[in-house]
């Protein structure tokens, strides 16, 4: 162990330790901007480039960053002389000479950790201010706005993008004050392999990437008196609304939620979790078709089986696994059989055609949006989901509407469509999707009651995961990823021949609670710890835990779909993908 002292204060740290983590052991505050370090989830940006975060260090001539200095045995480190605090002064001067000043309609304002550290630092004008600034044209996608004048070039995307997703899209190009990080061309990320995900947009410190707003298209459907307008919840949502309202981090809002998007004006208010659900009753039985078919001989039948619930996860695998297309399920993800069959079942109890009805998702994820966008969603013309906005919208729309939401009474969703059981919420968790399957998979297998339900090898933050979980006479292979980068290494595996039964995909780190459209969590794993305790708690709470004891999918089976792979069931509930 190494003994430092900073700022008078004394501590030891294991070799390998930088001076900023002796500082945050100490609970002494380095300002820092380009750095992010999440340890457990393989996420470091080491490019140490911003200098925010110089300390001058006994003996040393330079100040040092100190998220990229080694801390040594005995080292005397300062914050807060005044040298280093003039030298950030002067890093976030020059910082905001080429940044521009449109704070008050920054879709970051409040959450740029820039402009809080021009606050901080009592920054109200730059010297530099007056000459040269970088301009660049705006780039907008269907999940995604890129506004690059505002980039400082921390390079934070780029190794999420890189080295975390392995999407390969965005790099730093150019130099001075044609310097950007863009994809190859500069061609728009609507035209790459960009896979929607948002995690660039998730770590990027400032506003030059953010989600896409559709909250005003909201207001306007829900100010239609000519649309029945309703809406459904993603699983982890609930994890993490509240973070942004005011309410302390790993509370489950389940209920405030509901109630909030009610006083929104929502005709009826509906939980992606029924279709969580019915994924399941769709998907494992596929797996189980699938999994006979092999064990008979059926050279078609593909294994392992891929969950398919995922839309970065889906795009990714478009572009980077062509040859493996037949492999995943052929399920769509829960909010699209959402959109199918509100537009299909529930319009027809309502009694009104398709057109009339409005489907807004609620959504921690940036790729929902495009994915709702993809033309085989829609029919003649109109798409199954019509407006989706992610946790932080829903956030800003709450207060919008000046909903009090920590005031607010929990309240139930609505049925048939709000129904679910503790299988659905867990699918916002990596692992969660693989092991709700399991769990039907058994029951229907087998004929035998499941009698532990939680697979504790499934769960955890393990990049990749693998288990052989016993189905009856079978032992079945399981794999798990979240990050594409872990992905990308398990089916590398798979396309070598390693043999695995099924494989649970989820694109974002820790799955849906760390989503690109999730409140921000500046880095914070213990934040993400939080999230997904709140939909294991839910999944714990519930009178049923088993996809296929959920009441009213048994009356949808019962009244509209028949049965799991029927031909209505096919056409309404599965798709296929694209080179
Ligand atoms: Fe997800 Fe899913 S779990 S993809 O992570 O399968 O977004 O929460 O809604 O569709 O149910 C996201 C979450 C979500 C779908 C479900
Ligand atoms: Fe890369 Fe994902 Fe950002 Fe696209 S959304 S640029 S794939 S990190």
């Amino acid at each position: 162990m190494l003994t430092v002292t900073i700022d008078g204060k004394i501590t030891t740290v294991p070799a390998g330790s930088t001076i900023l983590d002796a500082a945050k052991k100490l609970d002494v505050d380095i300002p820092t901007l380009c750095y992010l370090n999440l340890e457990d989830l393989r996420i470091n940006n080491k490019g140490a480039s911003c200098r925010i975060c110089v300390v001058e260090v006994e003996g040393r001539r330079n100040l040092a960053p100190a998220c990229a200095t080694p801390a040594s045995d005995n080292m005397v480190v300062k914050t807060n002389t005044l040298r280093v605090l003039n030298a950030r002064k002067t890093v976030l001067e020059l910082l905001l000479s080429d940044h521009p000043k449109d704070c008050l309609v920054c879709a970051k304002s409040g959450e740029c950790e820039l402009q809080n550290l021009a606050e901080k630092f009592g920054i109200r004008e730059s010297p530099y201010d007056g000459g040269e600034m970088s301009h660049y044209r705006k780039d907008i996608s269907t999940s995604i706005i890129r506004d690059m004048d505002k980039c400082i070039m921390c390079r934070r995307c780029e190794t999420m993008c890189n080295d975390v997703q392995t999407c390969g899209v965005l790099s730093g190009v150019n130099r001075g004050f044609s310097a950007v990080v863009a994809p190859a061309f500069e061609m728009n990320l609507a035209d790459t392999v960009c896979t929607n995900c948002g995690q660039c947009v998730a770590v990027c410190p400032v506003g030059a990437l953010v989600e896409h707003d559709h909250t005003w298209e909201v207001v306007d459907a829900l100010a239609n008196p000519d649309k029945v307008v309703i809406v459904q919840t993603a699983p982890a949502v609930r994890s993490a609304l509240g973070e942004d309202l005011g309410i302390a981090p790993g509370t489950s809002v389940t209920g405030k939620m509901a109630a909030a998007l009610r006083r929104l004006g929502f005709d009826h208010v509906f939980d992606t979790d029924f279709a969580a659900d019915l994924t399941i009753m769709e998907e494992g039985s596929e797996f189980l078709d699938r999994l006979t078919r092999h064990l008979n001989g059926d050279q078609t039948a593909k294994l392992p089986i891929l969950t398919s619930c995922c839309p970065g996860w889906v795009k990714f695998f478009e572009h980077n696994f062509p040859d493996m297309l037949d492999v995943p399920s052929t399920a769509k993800s829960p909010q699209q059989m959402f959109g199918a069959i509100a537009k299909s079942y529930y319009a027809e109890i309502l009694g009104i055609p398709r057109e009339k009805l409005v489907v807004v998702s609620v959504m921690p994820c940036l790729a929902k949006k495009y994915e709702c966008a993809r033309p085989e969603f829609a029919v003649d013309g109109n798409p199954d989901v019509d407006i989706v906005i992610s946790t932080r919208e829903l956030a800003r729309l709450i207060k919008r509407m000046n909903i009090d939401f920590a005031g607010l009474p929990d309240e139930d969703f609505d049925n048939p469509l709000g129904e679910s059981t503790g299988a659905a919420p867990i699918f916002g968790v990596t692992g969660g999707v693989i092991e709700a399957a399991l769990r039907t998979a058994y029951e229907l297998a087998t004929g035998e009651t499941l009698q532990k339900l939680e697979f504790e090898d499934l769960r955890g933050m393990d990049g990749v995961k693998v288990a052989t979980v016993q189905v009856g006479p079978h032992a079945l292979r399981i794999g798990v990823a979240h990050g594409l980068g872990n992905a990308r290494k398990l089916l590398e595996r798979v396309r070598a021949g390693e043999a695995f039964h099924a494989i649970e995909v989820m694109a974002c780190p820790g799955g849906c609670i760390g989503g690109g459209g999730q409140p921000y969590h500046h880095g914070d794993i213990e934040l993400l710890k939080l999230r997904t305790k709140v939909l294991y708690d839910e999944d714990a709470g519930k009178p049923l835990r088993k996809s296929h004891q959920n009441p009213y999918i048994i009356e949808l089976y019962e009244k509209f779909l028949g049965k799991p792979l029927s031909e209505k069931s096919h056409h309404l509930l599965h798709t296929h993908y694209f080179k």
